[in-house]
């Protein structure tokens, strides 16, 4: 008769029990707590800019920008040359929640600015126009 024996476990062994892949135990997650998209603008904020210079540039700081979900990607500046003139995008952008911008004026002239702000789900607060801003229809 021949007996093959096998090992005997020692007395501390126990049966496998991965903790990291148990399907049942809880994990983390990248999905926000309450599961839902951004599909927020940011709050665009508010800025100050100089009632009057003599010197350029103008330096206009804003403050409080801000996104609950998705988080702020930038903000970028917006003037308007005079009161006629048309809203542009100076293309300086800032990805902080509050800062200042440098802006160098054309010459002699009234300026408005505002702030148009992304989130980093691709929403966009609204551009201006001299409706909302100005109160000009
Ligand atoms: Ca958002």
């Amino acid at each position: 008769m021949l007996l093959k024996l096998g090992m005997m476990p020692p007395p501390s062994w126990k049966p496998f029990q991965p903790e990291h892949d148990n399907p049942l135990a809880p994990r983390e997650s990248a999905v926000p707590t309450d599961g839902s998209p951004d599909t927020t603008p940011p709050n665009p904020g508010q800025l100050t800019a100089p009632a009057y210079s003599k010197t350029a540039p103008l330096t206009i700081s804003y403050t409080g920008v801000y996104d609950t979900q998705s988080g702020l990607k930038n903000v970028k500046l917006w003037v308007k040359m005079g009161t006629t003139g048309a809203w542009q995008n100076t293309g300086q952008t800032s990805t902080a929640a509050s800062g200042t911008f440098q802006f160098q004026p054309t010459g002699d002239n009234r300026y408005y600015f505002f702030l148009q702000a992304e989130d980093n789900a691709g929403n966009v607060s609204p551009e201006p126009t001299d409706g909302t801003v100005l109160g000009n229809p």
